[in-house]
């Protein structure tokens, strides 16, 4: 809503006072406290298929050395040049060759990489290497070093999801560079997933990323086993399919304290209520095809998507879901830091 034009003594009280820094809340209050969320992002899509070439071209423009982090950004169209696919959440698409080195640093900004074409490159984080394939959900804990190499064949493509807008917000960011490009492996693949990842923990080990997960890999592998399990075993939601929320395994909790992960099923026919939340969520499509219908004050918006493609749904935007030969969906969202502020709010409608 625009506001009204100022009564004429009221301009002049305003502007009289404007150089000493200050401004009346009564002429912002309605902004400032909305009703109900009015977020300024725009559902957006991007296709693989259209975006591809340009990463590829971006392999032949710079290499990921002289890049630092060789990625794509995907900017919400609404949010031009900041840097962000919604006011909290960072996405980018990254590309790593044979035989290239992303090089070691560590930053207070968390981030996680959700694998989307190629295999055989590596993320190392504090001394521990992990193998990365299609499907995986791997994170890099804020403050830990990591570095990416890739020792396999043909291109390796991820999508970044980082916190950076929420920890510019806070004004809290610091990195440093490590002091080798590559850090030494100090630790047997599969170390961590080995401690944590069976539902068990070893006694008296300190907790190696304080509140983020110690697992760092999650492979897609288990992911699926455990969505068709869902599938076999367990009633389907109306407005989600079979949803999963991926754990940190010692707090039951979100694997990392600023961005909740989610895997969810779409079977065949799926044909989905609509819901909303206050958590605006980053989609990557794993399997199959399908489309989202989203609405809201921007419009109304239908997409329809296939492996490899990514979307946006903002907060407080109507969504449902709709596929015809089934799919699998990753996403994730702030959600752990509302609900840590308690005020993660959803809302599934009936029709
Ligand atoms: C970062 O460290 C990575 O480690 C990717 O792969 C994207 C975007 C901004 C700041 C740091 C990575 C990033 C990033």
């Amino acid at each position: 809503m625009k506001p009204a034009t100022p009564h004429p003594d009221r301009a002049k009280l305003y502007a009289d006072m404007s150089p000493a820094n200050l401004t009346p809340l009564w002429e912002v209050l309605h902004a400032l406290v909305p009703p109900q969320p009015q977020s300024p992002c725009q559902p957006a899509l991007w296709k693989y298929e259209e975006i591809r070439p340009f990463l590829m071209r971006a392999g032949e423009a710079i290499t990921a050395q002289e890049a630092i982090r060789r990625v794509l950004i995907l900017e919400n169209p609404a949010l031009r040049g900041q840097s962000c696919i919604t006011q909290s959440l960072y996405a980018g698409l990254q590309l790593i060759l044979p035989g290239e080195v992303a090089p070691s640093h560590r930053h207070t900004q968390s981030a996680l990489r959700f694998i989307v074409e190629g295999s055989g490159a590596f993320t190392s984080v504090d001394g521990e290497k992990t193998t990365m394939q299609p499907g995986d959900f791997i994170i890099t804990p804020k403050w830990a070093f990591h570095d990416h190499g890739h020792e396999g064949q043909g291109p390796m493509v991820w999508l970044d999801g980082l916190d950076i807008p929420t920890i510019r917000f806070f004004d809290a960011g610091f990195a440093e560079n490590g002091d080798v490009a590559s850090q030494a492996i100090e630790k047997p693949e599969g170390a961590s997933y080995a401690a944590f990842g069976h539902n068990m923990a070893p006694l008296r080990r300190s907790l190696p990323y304080g509140n983020t997960s110690p697992i760092f890999s999650y492979p897609y592998e288990r992911t699926r086993q455990a969505l068709s399990d869902l599938e076999r075993f367990e009633a389907m939601d109306a407005w989600d399919g079979f949803k999963l929320r991926y754990i940190n395994p010692l707090t039951g909790g979100s694997p990392m304290p600023t961005m909740q992960t989610f895997m969810q099923r779409l079977p065949l026919g799926f044909k989905g209520l609509p819901y909303r939340q206050t958590d605006g969520a980053v989609f990557s499509v794993v399997e199959g095809a399908g489309r989202a219908v989203i609405e809201s004050h921007h419009g109304s918006y239908a997409f329809d998507f296939s492996p490899r493609d990514h979307f946006v749904i903002p907060s407080w935007h109507t969504a449902r879901f709709e596929s015809t030969d089934g799919c699998v969906l990753f996403s994730y969202s702030d959600r752990s830091i509302q609900q840590a502020l308690g005020i993660h709010r959803e809302e599934r409608l009936p029709s």
